[in-house]
């Protein structure tokens, strides 16, 4: 059978393998027939915003874990493609911090402009994936979700490309069953608004805790409270957020920690992260790792160890995202197309153990930066995916880093030069905390002083 590769899922993963298999074919490279199967009825994986929770209107899982307010939480200049600036997007300069609409429109921007929509089977859910040893072909089963109609057919190479947000870790807690509040995990959370005068507990320490805190502060909680497991995020909070050890137990509405200190909350949120869990896949196929930096099992990161054919893009742990999408991306179109031998299991072995010892080591928020910097420079180096200066990424995340420990609060107005174009990016009209409409409209206009200053701000507090 000629080449035939399924992508599975059109998030930003997805889209960048068939935008690097688009940027072969125009190079006049042969390049096999290639089909992505997204269930949704978009491409943008986690960033086309879903208003549902639970399951979607086939029954299916809900993907996306974003909520309406979110805003980047690291600045774009760390994730901008290298061959689609934010200039050529949008045509000026914008802001360092920009709202999820926003970033979708950019990475919608540049596979429309690649024309691979036709490469797409929306609405279209992988159910099963077989692998044949005999055949060395894998029948893909999926299901036309407008239809009900479900088809198999065969591919020479499979990309998963389905993220690993998206199905949530949910712990449990004594007496939580008790708890007469709110109480959702970060997956089903949508918008901060109904948290207005309430107090708030978040179990987790991490992105999702840190930022639905903050999106709560911005919406008048009246108190947020993180419970953590291993460390606090330690951020100079201001006034009315604090952060607790471990939640003992729950009595009621009241979260006892084990430090002996109790709260009262009228909702509580599991920041507890995310299973990797690929229902489509056999369990001898299928990643089995935690969130990690470099999951065991995958050859430079994207290359399943149980099969050559097999691989995986944004599975690891993200500092970086969309350009190190594209980075792996390139890559596998490289070794799909046969331009990039794989060596041998041994070989790829020890090249796994290499890069994990390093990754286990790798203590620092700077360390793991500048590991997951190295990795995507080693990669790049071996297609034609345009270098672009990590280092100067990497200096990007960590002043981002002391931004947030200067005031978590402000962070977000803090403007960066992009390391593609020099471009510095502009500080937005509103500062975040007190802008409060999230749509692209708003955030490209040029609002006088007057409408800046008349935005009603639906809380007032010293720390503004
Ligand atoms: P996803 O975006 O998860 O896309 C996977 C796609 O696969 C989805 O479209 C899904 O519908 C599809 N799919 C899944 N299963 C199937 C199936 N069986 N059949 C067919 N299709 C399927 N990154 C940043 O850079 N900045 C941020 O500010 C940021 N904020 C985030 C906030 C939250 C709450 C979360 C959860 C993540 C955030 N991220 C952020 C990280 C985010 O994971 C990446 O930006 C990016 O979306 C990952 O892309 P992906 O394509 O690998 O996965
Ligand atoms: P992460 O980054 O995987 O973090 C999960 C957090 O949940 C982390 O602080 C964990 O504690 C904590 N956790 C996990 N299990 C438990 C239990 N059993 N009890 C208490 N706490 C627990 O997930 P996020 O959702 O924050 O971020 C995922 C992505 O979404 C990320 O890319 C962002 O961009 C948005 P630990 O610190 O390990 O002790």
């Amino acid at each position: 059978m000629t080449a035939r590769v399924a992508i599975i899922g059109a998030g930003p993963s997805g889209m960048a393998q068939l935008r690097a298999f688009e940027s072969a074919r125009t190079a006049g490279r042969p390049v096999p027939e290639v089909v992505c199967f997204e269930k949704q009825a978009d491409w943008g994986g986690q960033w086309n915003y879903s208003w549902r929770t639970g399951t979607d209107e086939y029954g299916e899982p809900v993907h996306s874990s974003m909520y309406r307010n979110l805003w980047s939480n690291g600045p774009k200049e760390a994730l901008e493609f290298a061959d689609y600036t934010f200039d050529e997007h949008f045509g000026r300069p914008i802001s360092s911090y920009p709202p999820r609409v926003v970033l979708w429109d950019y990475i919608n921007g540049r596979v429309e402009k690649a024309g691979v929509r036709k490469y797409m089977r929306f609405s279209t859910v992988v159910r099963w994936v077989q692998y044949d040893a005999a055949t060395e072909l894998f029948t893909v089963t999926v299901e036309d979700l407008k239809t009900g109609q479900t088809e198999s057919s065969d591919f020479t190479h499979v990309i998963v490309g389905s993220g690993h947000f998206s199905f949530p870790n949910v712990p449990d807690f004594p007496g939580i069953e008790t708890f007469p509040g709110a109480l959702c995990h970060a997956h089903d959370f949508r918008g901060a608004e109904a948290l207005a005068g309430k107090d708030v507990l978040l179990i987790g320490a991490s992105y999702s805790a840190e930022d639905i805190g903050v999106q709560a502060h911005k919406m008048g909680a009246r108190s947020v409270t993180f419970s953590y497991r291993t460390a606090p995020m330690g951020f100079d909070w201001p006034e009315g957020l604090e952060e607790q050890p471990m939640v003992a137990r729950f009595d009621g509405s009241v979260a006892h920690f084990v430090n002996g200190e109790s709260r009262r909350f009228d909702a509580v949120i599991l920041c507890t992260g995310y299973l990797h869990h690929y229902p489509f896949l056999p369990s001898d196929l299928a990643l089995d790792s935690p969130n990690c930096l470099y999951p065991a099992g995958l050859y430079r990161g994207v290359v399943s160890e149980q099969n050559d054919r097999l691989f995986y893009l944004g599975a690891q742990d993200q500092w970086f995202t969309f350009n190190m999408f594209d980075a792996q991306a390139w890559f596998v179109r490289d070794v799909v197309l046969g331009d990039l031998e794989l060596p041998d299991a041994p070989a790829q072995r020890a090249d796994m153990d290499s890069w994990l010892a390093r990754a286990a080591a790798a203590d620092t928020k700077a360390d793991q930066i500048r590991f997951q910097a190295d990795y995507i420079r080693d990669l790049i180096e071996l297609t034609d995916y345009p270098m672009f200066d990590l280092d100067r990424v990497v200096e990007h995340f960590l002043g981002w880093v002391q931004d947030k420990y200067a005031d978590i609060l402000t962070y977000r107005d803090v403007a960066y030069p992009s390391v593609l174009t020099g471009t510095m990016a502009t500080v937005h009209h509103t500062p975040w905390l007190h802008e409060l409409d999230d749509s692209l409209e708003r955030y490209l206009s040029t609002p006088g002083a007057d409408e800046r200053e008349a935005r009603p701000l639906h809380v007032a507090s010293d720390s503004r």
